[in-house]
């Protein structure tokens, strides 16, 4: 993907037709789309090859198990189009090599979660997490937009690995404040689909994400 919006758009949402109708809506002011669960168990996997047409995708199935499993979850979601996956590292080096191999590097690993639980067990070995996903060749990490002050202690970890940001919006968090701190794309799911007018919510913050590139 290229960034040219600096916005991914987080498409929470169950069904297939309201998936189409928002992403093909929004298309043109995101750089990507993540898929996650609620969409993936709503429409079936397939929606991932659907949505490929239209936008890259990130499949964001947070893979945390043994790396035989890893393995084959990922092939999955490549095979069906998916550009890149996200995985948690707390399963351990293994297990997160096993996603790069299988998605030939394309993978985010997730560092500090968003949400206030995520200071409870992620934040305090973040760092070591980003560093993980340094080592193991990935290609970037998942980091709070919520707490931008940790994307600029984070982006001294890793260089010049892409860091990809939820918490915009609904959390909380604002787009340039997080882009300004390091980050290489914003994620955003209900301040996009769940606005009166979906495209034009994207196109502010696809101008605002611009502005603090
Ligand atoms: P909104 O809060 O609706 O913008 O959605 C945020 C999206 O980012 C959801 O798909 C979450 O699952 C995801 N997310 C977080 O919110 N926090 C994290 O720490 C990690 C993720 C993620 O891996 O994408």
């Amino acid at each position: 993907m290229e960034r040219r919006n600096g916005v991914i758009l987080a498409l929470d949402v169950t069904s297939r037709e309201e998936a189409i109708q928002v992403a093909e809506a929004v298309r043109d002011h995101v750089d990507a789309i993540k898929i996650n669960w609620p969409l993936i168990l709503g429409a079936g996997p397939d929606i991932i090859t659907e949505m490929a047409r239209l936008r890259p995708v990130i499949c964001d199935m947070k893979i945390a198990d043994i790396p035989n499993t890893n393995r084959l979850i990922v092939e999955q979601a490549m095979a069906r189009g998916a550009e890149a996956v996200i995985c948690h590292g707390f399963a351990g080096a293994d297990s997160v090599r096993a996603c790069v191999n299988a998605a030939k590097g394309q993978v985010f690993v997730l560092t500090e979660m968003s949400h206030p639980g995520g200071k409870q067990f992620t934040a305090p070995v973040a760092e070591e997490l980003a560093l993980l996903a340094k080592d193991v060749g990935a290609r970037g990490i998942v980091a709070p937009a919520t707490r931008p002050e940790r994307v600029a202690e984070l982006r001294k970890l890793v260089g010049g690995l892409e860091i990809i940001s939820p918490g915009v919006g609904a959390q909380g968090g604002k787009a340039s404040d997080t882009l300004r701190s390091g980050a290489t794309y914003v994620i955003v799911g209900r301040a996009i689909y769940q606005a009166a007018d979906p495209r034009e919510a994207a196109r502010m913050l696809s101008e605002e994400a611009q502005a603090a590139l």
